[in-house]
Order: C-alpha cells, then structure tokens, then sequence
C-alpha cells in the first residue's frame, strides 16, 4: 500500500508551439489570480486523456488532438492530508481560437517571457523540463502560504502508472 491519504487526481494540459506557450489565467477557484495551464478533475465515465481535452476546451474553447504526458508531479499541503496527483500533458496543435471562458483567460506567451511570479512557485521547477521535452516525476510540499517546503523532481525516461485503483471524488 502507499499510503492512506486521499487523493485526487488532476489534469492539466499546455499547448506549446516553440516558442509560444499557451497559458490560461485563472479567474476563480483553486489557484485563482495565476497563470497556469488548463486542467481539472476528471469524470467518473472518463479516462484521463478524454478529461485532457474537455477541460482544454471547457476552459479555452480549442480542440488539442495530439496529447502526450510529460510529468506526473503530487502536491501537498502541510497540515492537509489530501493528496493532489496532477498529470500533465503537452501539445502542440489544435483547432479552433482559443477565447475566454468564465474560468480562464487564455493568452499565448514568447518561452522567454513566462510569468512565473504570478504562477504556483513549482512550475519555475518543473516547466524548463517540459519546455525541453522531458518526462518528469516530483512531489511538492507547500506551507500554508503556498511557499515551497520540500520538493524533488526527476527526469524519467517512461511515466510508469501505479496498479492501485484511481480513487475519485
Ligand atoms: P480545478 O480545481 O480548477 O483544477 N494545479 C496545479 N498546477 C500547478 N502548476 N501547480 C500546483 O501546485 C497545482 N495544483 C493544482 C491542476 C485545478 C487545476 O490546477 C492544477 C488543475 O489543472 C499546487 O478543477
């Protein structure tokens, strides 16, 4: 067994045409008033690629066909036993124009010019791994102010799932 905790697994998708980088501004909810990819809980009647892109196209109004996973990351918080698994995938076409919805304001951003101050304090961690196409695996350890406390990142070469049952909300 791994552990007891609850956990919740999350998706989130970025759509990355090198150089640009497509990133949604969050305005409510978890992680409101930051730029961040788009992403969710998925459904019971789904599998996690299909959660992918309903949520982008919940969130951004565009079609992402082409999917791939580039990291697993879990998040806690201290003093909180839930666990957050957010999966992350990446891609790099779709269709449609991305436009604002009552969750996000999509906006595309130069690679060079990524607002990591107004971004949870991991991504500064983990995206330049995503940006140079690597699979990553890590856990973050966040305070009550969402300061990072502990963390560890790898580089994998293969996104092995756990056997364990999925549990969801
Ligand atoms: P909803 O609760 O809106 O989904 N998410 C995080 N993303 C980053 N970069 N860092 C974190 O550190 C995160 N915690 C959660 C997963 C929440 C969305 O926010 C992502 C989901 O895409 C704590 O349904």
């Amino acid at each position: 067994m791994r552990d007891k905790n609850a956990r919740k697994i999350l998706t989130l998708c970025l759509v990355h045409q090198h150089p640009r980088i497509l990133l949604g501004f969050k305005k409510r909810g978890f992680g409101e008033g930051r730029w961040n990819g788009f992403g969710g809980k998925i459904k019971k009647e789904e599998i996690i690629e299909e959660a992918v892109k309903r949520e982008v196209y919940e969130e951004a109004g565009i079609d992402v066909s082409n999917i791939n996973k580039s990291g697993i990351l879990e998040f806690e918080f201290k003093g909180n036993p839930e666990i957050l698994e957010v999966h992350i995938f990446r891609s790099d076409n779709f269709n449609g124009q991305p436009k604002e919805s009552e969750e996000m304001k999509p906006k595309w951003f130069h690679i060079k010019k990524i607002p990591f101050h107004k971004m949870w304090p991991d991504d500064k961690h983990w995206l330049p791994l995503f940006l140079a196409g690597k699979k990553f695996r890590g856990r973050f350890l966040f305070d009550e102010s969402d300061n990072i406390l502990e963390h560890n990142l790898s580089v994998v070469k293969r996104l092995e799932e756990n056997n364990r049952k999925r549990q969801r909300k």
